[in-house]
């Protein structure tokens, strides 16, 4: 039978807290794809960037810390990032904020549920309720942080811890993101200057993913690459999150106080695909809540991206990506269901 949308889009987390549920609606169960099973069993780990190596001021220790990023990058997409010097009681006041925020009543936070993908807060459910054919199993405040900050006005703490997490997070990323031009062979305010970083969109996506009695059946999120250069996320302690590395899933578990960094869609296109964004995604657990914080960093809205300059100017390495404005992709990818790369192969070149 076709799965049937209801009427008015609950909370899934009320719908998990509803006492008599043991199964899932229909419209949450996601098909299985034939690579859904292939698990890697590679004893091989995810790499791990030190922070303070890359900004060390000795150069021998940075241009060391600075190779090792090129390579995550290029092998994983994906690293950790230890030594940041975000203090670990700003994470936790993070999440519980986030918590705080979560456990507002249903009609406290519908004040808050945004109508187009760049009102800069947004709660909802599921990626994109309005266009999802499935739903998944996760609730969201998607709030624009720089560059104007804007917070909803509860819980009481929210504006405060927000405002100091995204001031500390912005200049993590900013460092980062000198590295990775750098990895590049660009100058290392390339990314910067180019992008228009001072005017940077910073977003805080906060997911709440309830327990759900048919784990197997539903997603969180299901396979997705991340819009804009870098994300850096951290979560409670359970785990969910999933990277494909070498066709296969890896789950990730992070070292406690460290942040999950990932390159996102702009870094591939301003890369002319040496360094790839990668798919990854969120399956839920039958026995607690998971919270998750993703911080997509990206150029200013208005800023036009296309791969650099000095990595296309051999003709056997010929643009694989049209220029957009980053709001262009942005509301390409926010207002549609969530489906793989597919708004990044919109832009891709046929090159051969
Ligand atoms: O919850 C997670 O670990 C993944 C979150 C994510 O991929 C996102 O917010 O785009």
């Amino acid at each position: 039978m076709a799965a049937t949308r209801p009427h008015k889009l609950t909370s899934v987390k009320a719908l998990a807290e509803s006492p008599a549920l043991s199964s899932i609606p229909s419209i949450y169960t996601f098909p299985k794809h034939t690579n859904d099973e292939l698990f890697s069993d590679t004893e091989e780990s995810i790499p791990t960037v030190d922070f303070s190596l890359l900004t060390s001021g000795n150069p021998d220790e940075r241009s060391k810390a600075i190779q090792q990023l090129g390579k995550a990058c290029q092998d994983w997409g994906f690293f950790m990032v230890t030594n940041h010097g975000v203090p670990e009681s700003l994470m936790k006041a993070i999440i519980e904020a986030c918590r705080g925020f979560f456990d507002l009543t249903e009609e406290e936070k519908r004040e808050f549920q945004g109508k187009h993908v760049l009102d800069p807060i947004r709660y909802g459910t599921s990626f994109n309720a309005a266009v999802d054919k499935i739903l998944c199993w996760r609730d969201y405040l998607k709030i624009f942080q720089h560059p104007q900050f804007h917070s909803p006005n509860k819980p009481p703490a929210f504006r405060e811890i927000a405002a100091e997490y995204s001031k500390r997070v912005r200049q993590v990323a900013k460092e980062i993101l000198r590295g990775v031009s750098e990895s590049l062979g660009l100058e290392d305010n390339y990314i910067g200057k180019t992008l228009n970083l001072e005017h940077g969109l910073q977003v805080m996506a906060a997911n709440f993913y309830p327990p759900c009695p048919q784990p197997e059946l539903a997603m969180g999120l299901p396979a997705h690459s991340d819009h804009g250069l870098l994300t850096l996320l951290i979560q409670n302690q359970i785990g969910g999150l999933q990277v494909q590395h070498n066709g296969k899933w890896v789950n990730i578990d992070p070292i406690p106080n460290s942040f999950l960094a990932n390159v996102g869609d702009h870094v591939e296109i301003l890369s002319n695909g040496k360094y790839k964004s990668v798919l990854h995604r969120a399956v839920v657990n039958n026995r607690d809540v998971r919270i998750s914080i993703a911080m997509p960093h990206g150029p200013a809205l208005d800023a036009v991206v296309s791969p650099a300059s000095r990595l296309v100017e051999d003709e056997r390495n010929p643009p694989a990506y049209r220029a957009m404005k980053y709001k262009e992709y942005l509301e390409l990818q926010q207002g549609s269901m969530l489906n793989g790369k597919s708004c990044l192969e919109s832009v891709r070149n046929n090159v051969i």
